[in-house]
């Protein structure tokens, strides 16, 4: 799949940028640092449930080196580190649920909670 570790390492960042920046978009709207525009709430959300399900197949043996903050634990604590990422899918899941009613009370929860997901793996397993 991945030729070399770097490209694995190039793929999930790529990922992760595209979902943050999808996940910050329905997040300005949730803020009000936007207009909340339900249709583009809705196409962002969905773009972002499909990018969190790709990184995780990118941190396999021998990506733990190179240009990356993932710190160690992701492959010393895989259990862990795999739950953390299911959490992660099901709350941005929730949020894409919840752009689709609309409703931007629902939106604002269920953005709150999948926000939470991401920060909770990034104080474990992600440098600084
Ligand atoms: C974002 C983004 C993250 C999360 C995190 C939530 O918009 O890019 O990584 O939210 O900051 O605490």
């Amino acid at each position: 799949q991945f030729q070399r570790p770097d490209d694995a390492i190039k793929y999930r960042k790529a990922s992760f940028t595209v979902l943050a920046t999808h996940f910050s978009r329905v997040g300005a709207m949730a803020n009000g640092r936007m207009p909340f525009d339900a249709k583009v709430a809705a196409e962002s959300a969905g773009i972002a449930e499909a990018m969190s399900k790709l990184p995780w197949e990118a941190f396999g043996p021998g990506t733990d080196k190179g240009d990356s903050r993932a710190e160690p634990e992701v492959w010393t604590e895989q259990a862990k580190f795999k739950a953390a990422s299911e959490k992660m899918m099901t709350e941005v899941a929730k949020l894409n649920a919840a752009a689709k009613t609309g409703n931007l009370d629902q939106i604002k929860a269920a953005f709150g909670a999948a926000g939470a997901s991401c920060k909770a793996c990034h104080d474990d397993f992600r440098k600084n």
